[in-house]
C-alpha cells in the first residue's frame, strides 16, 4: 500500500543502507510497499548497487537520462507509483525511517490529509552540530512562508499523503528543492498534521544543495505568493519592479551625463526607455510569468505606451495638486509620492487588463 519515494544524487554510499532499513521498518509494521529512488543519472555506481538490491528488496530505480534536480525527480516517482499512499524522505538518513509507522497510520486513521515528519514541533530535534548560520538560514525561510502555510516545519522534504490528493500537474512548478511546500500548497490540503522528527545530518556523502537552491528558492516563493494571492502580490511586484526601474532610470540618466558628456535632456529621453524596457522583462518573466506570452516585440511596444501613460498621470497629478492646491505648494513631496502611486497603480491596471493578458481556459 506505500510508495516510498527517495530522490537520489550521487547517493551510492547509502542507497544501499537506506533502502534496506526502510524496508524492514514497513515489512516489520506489515506494509506492503515498494521503494522507488529516483536518480538523476549520478554516474556513481548507483545503478549496479540498485540493480543487486532488487533481488531482495521491492526496490525500482528510476533514472533520469537529464538532470531536472530535487523537485522534478519526487514528482516523477509519484507518478510512476503505484500504490495509493506517498511518503517521500531523503536519502542520507536526516529522515529517520523509524517515523513511518507514526506517518501512515496518521492517514490510514484519518487523522489528517498529509503528514510531515517535523523538526520544529514538540518533541522534534536537530541534529546539536547544525551551525549557527544553518539555523538562522532555516528559521527566517520558515518565517517568510508563514502567510502560505500555518505549519511550523514547512521546509522539511519527509511527508506523506494519498497520491489520490497529488495536485493537478499542470499547476506545479516547483523551482528548486522545497517540493513538499509547493505540493502542500498547491493542493489544498486542509488537515496538515506534524510528527516529530530527530533530524540527523548527513554522515555518508556530500550536500547537494548550495547557494543556486538558495536564490531558486527565493523565486519559488515568489511563485508560490502569486499562486496563494494573486492580486496581492502581483501589485506588490509590479511597484518592486517599478522601483528597480527608477534606480535605473536614475544611473543611466547620470552615467550618460557624467561618462559621455551627454546632454541631460537627451539623457533623460534615453534612461526612461532603457529603465522601461528592464521593467517590461521583469514582469513578463516575474510578475505576469504565467500569463500568456504575447509576441515579444508587440508587447514591448504597448508596455512603453501604457508606461508613458502611467508616467504622464504621475506627472499630472503632481502638477495638479502642486499648482491649485496649497497645502501641496508647501508639501512638494508629498504631491510628488502621490504622483508615483497614482502612476503605478494606473499602470498596474493598464498592464494587467491590456498587456499581460490572461490566458483564455476556453481556447
Ligand atoms: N534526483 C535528485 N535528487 C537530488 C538532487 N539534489 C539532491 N537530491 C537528493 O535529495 C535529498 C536531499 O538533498 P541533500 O543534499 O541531503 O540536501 P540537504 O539535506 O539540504 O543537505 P545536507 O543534508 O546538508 O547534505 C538527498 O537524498 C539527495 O540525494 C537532484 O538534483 N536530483
Ligand atoms: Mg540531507
Amino acid at each position: 500500500m506505500i510508495s516510498v519515494i527517495i530522490p537520489i544524487y550521487k547517493e551510492a554510499e547509502n542507497i544501499s543502507a537506506i533502502s534496506t532499513e526502510v524496508n524492514s521498518v514497513l515489512s516489520n509494521a506489515g506494509f506492503k510497499h515498494e521503494i522507488i529512488p529516483v536518480d538523476d543519472n549520478s554516474q556513481d555506481g548507483t545503478k549496479k548497487i540498485c540493480a543487486s538490491l532488487i533481488k531482495s528488496l521491492p526496490l525500482r530505480l528510476i533514472v533520469r537520462k537529464k538532470k531536472k534536480g530535487l523537485s522534478y525527480s519526487v514528482i516523477e516517482g509519484i507518478e510512476n507509483a503505484v500504490y495509493d499512499i506517498i511518503i517521500v524522505m531523503d536519502a542520507d538518513f536526516s529522515h529517520p525511517p523509524s517515523a513511518l509507522p507514526k506517518m501512515i497510520d496518521a492517514i490510514l486513521k484519518n487523522k489528517a490529509d498529509f503528514i510531515i515528519g517535523s523538526r520544529y514541533v514538540k518533541g522534534g530535534v536537530i541534529d546539536e552540530n547544525w551551525g549557527v548560520f544553518r539555523r538562522i538560514n532555516s528559521k527566517i525561510a520558515t518565517l517568510i512562508t508563514k502567510p502560505l502555510t500555518k505549519v511550523k516545519d514547512p521546509m522539511s522534504g519527509f511527508f506523506c499523503f494519498y497520491k489520490k490528493n497529488m495536485p493537478d500537474k499542470k499547476i506545479l512548478s516547483p523551482i528548486g528543492y522545497k517540493i513538499c511546500l509547493e505540493i502542500m500548497v498547491k493542493g489544498n490540503f486542509l488537515r496538515i498534521k506534524e510528527i516529530p522528527i530527530r533530524f540527523t545530518n548527513r554522515t555518508k556523502g556530500t550536500s547537494k544543495l548550495g547557494l543556486k537552491e538558495q536564490i531558486n528558492f527565493i523565486l519559488h516563493l515568489i511563485k508560490l505568493y502569486l499562486f496563494s494571492y494573486p492580486k496581492y502580490a502581483q501589485f506588490i511586484l509590479f511597484a518592486a519592479v517599478g522601483a528597480t526601474g527608477f534606480v535605473l532610470d536614475f544611473l543611466i540618466y547620470m552615467g550618460l551625463q557624467k561618462l559621455f558628456g551627454i546632454n541631460h535632456i537627451v539623457a533623460r529621453g534615453l534612461s526612461f526607455w532603457a529603465a522601461a524596457s528592464s521593467n517590461w522583462a521583469l514582469n513578463r518573466n516575474i510578475t505576469f510569468s504565467a500569463r500568456q506570452k504575447s509576441l515579444k516585440l508587440k508587447q514591448w511596444i504597448f508596455f512603453l505606451i501604457t508606461s508613458s501613460f502611467g508616467f504622464s498621470v504621475n506627472f499630472g497629478t503632481y502638477y495638479f495638486l502642486t499648482k491649485y492646491i496649497y497645502f501641496f505648494k508647501k508639501y512638494l513631496l508629498t504631491a510628488f509620492i502621490i504622483g508615483i502611486f497614482a502612476g503605478l497603480f494606473i499602470n498596474f491596471i493598464l498592464s494587467a487588463s491590456f498587456v499581460f493578458k490572461k490566458i483564455d481556459a476556453n481556447k
